[in-house]
């Protein structure tokens, strides 16, 4: 039996941020992961960290190697009817940028930290169960990679367990709301060792339907292409591929090219929305993709993450300090509100730059409506570059 403070399920970004956090307040915890380090390590999702996100990596001692490797981003493109459109995201928010740094990169220096810290990380666990949420004496059993049944016994327990986790569904029926909205289109994504064709990121709207160019180091490109949701990888030769992301990304002026490479490694994800409330019942809270999913349209569900266990550790850190738990008792309502806030955001950027299937020439006008606008009106792109670079967490 080992006794902690904290135990968290999930080892991605909101787990290993949770326990970071809590370190730096002198607050114990165990992370159980069902992966190998080494599968979190390389697994490839989220790559643009906001303009807090990367503050708050930098104030807690895990910036170093985003500082060094991290590409600092200004401005992003819409790009549509052949043209682009460049957003200037630090004039437009008062000199808040992104940084393009892979969501693998941020769990490897959270790892390192962690353990060179002396935290305890258990990867390869199974049979994870949750026990006991409606005391004061929550527990977890799991098995360890080799197989020992181990039981942890402590005062929280954070569920950051992703989409596909135990945690949520260990609270009673009848206790939660969800919220879903399913989108009738999915990205194919790839990562090509090719040198970005561009210096920032360019989301495009095109007859065909949303690609976007973004990109992982000066060598490596990293693109996205709407497909109905239902598609097969298989039916997608590279060919393919290069040929309709050169379409759709095509410029009038036909200056612009697409460099092309080896494509090393490509999947197919859908898009959904997602919001299971409240956050939280009895001992246990949620955080991240655990409770809520956003289409990576707005780039946001890392962000989210950190933005959770960051009220989360503040929560706690009161808790440890004076026995106060008004932060924990508030902690879903205020990150609930941030919540909403991207998933509306997250929302209007699909709904804006991917085409429908379902031939509705209405909506195709509303989009080219609000692309125009957007692209035309200070008022309206402040009101993007806002969410892009990420509202302030406070
Ligand atoms: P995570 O899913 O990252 O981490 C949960 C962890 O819990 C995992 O390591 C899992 O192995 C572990 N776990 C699950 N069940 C367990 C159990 N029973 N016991 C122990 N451990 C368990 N976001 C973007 O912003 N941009 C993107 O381009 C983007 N692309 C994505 C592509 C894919 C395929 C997916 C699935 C997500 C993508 N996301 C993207 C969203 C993604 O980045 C998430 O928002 C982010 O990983 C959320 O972090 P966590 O909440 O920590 O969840
Ligand atoms: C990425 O680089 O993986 C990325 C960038 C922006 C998005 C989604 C994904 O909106």
């Amino acid at each position: 039996m080992i006794r902690t403070q904290v135990g968290i399920v999930g080892a991605g970004p909101a787990g290993l941020m949770l326990s970071h956090l809590l370190a730096q307040h002198g607050i114990e915890s165990v992370v159980l992961e069902a992966r190998a380090r080494e599968y979190v390590e390389k697994r490839l999702r989220a790559g643009v960290l906001e303009y807090d996100t990367v503050n708050l990596l930098t104030e807690t001692g895990v910036g170093e190697r985003l500082a060094r490797e991290g590409l600092v981003h200004r401005g992003l493109e819409l790009r549509y009817g052949g043209q682009g459109h460049r957003i200037a995201l630090d004039e437009l928010t008062g000199g808040r940028t992104i940084t393009v740094y892979g969501q693998q990169e941020v769990v490897k220096d959270l790892i390192a930290a962690r353990l060179a810290a002396g935290g305890t990380i258990e990867f390869e666990v199974s049979d994870v169960d949750v026990h006991d949420i409606d005391t004061d004496a929550p527990r977890l059993t799991y098995r360890t990679g080799a197989g020992t049944a181990e039981e942890i016994r402590c005062d929280v327990i954070a569920g950051c367990d992703g989409s596909h986790g135990v945690c949520r569904d260990a609270i009673p029926a009848g206790v939660l709301t969800a919220y879903e909205k399913v989108y009738p289109f999915a990205w194919l994504g790839v990562l090509a060792q090719a040198p970005p064709s561009s210096e920032e990121l360019i989301y495009t709207f095109h007859e065909r339907g949303f690609a976007l160019h973004s990109m992982r180091s000066p060598s490596v490109t990293r693109l996205y292409l709407q497909v109905p949701p239902e598609e097969d990888l298989g039916a997608w030769s590279d060919d393919r591929i290069w040929s309709e992301l050169s379409t759709r990304m095509s410029t009038s002026d036909g200056e612009w090219k697409l460099a092309e490479g080896p494509i090393l490694e490509r999947g197919i994800t859908g898009l959904r929305s997602f919001v299971s409330e409240p956050m939280r019942y009895g001992r246990l809270f949620l955080a991240g993709d655990a409770t809520h999913i956003v289409p990576a349209t707005g780039a946001k569900g890392l962000n989210l993450a950190v933005a959770d266990v960051r009220v989360l550790a503040r929560g706690l850190a009161e808790f440890y300090a004076s026995g106060s738990t008004a932060r924990l008792d508030s902690y879903s309502a205020t990150c609930l509100r941030r919540v909403w806030r991207v998933q509306h955001f997250s929302w209007w950027m699909t709904s804006m730059l991917h085409r429908a299937y379902d031939g509705d020439e209405f909506g195709e006008r509303l989009r080219l409506s609000q692309l125009d606008y957007v692209t035309s009106s200070r008022a309206a792109a402040v009101t993007l570059a806002e969410n892009y670079v990420g509202l302030p967490f406070d």
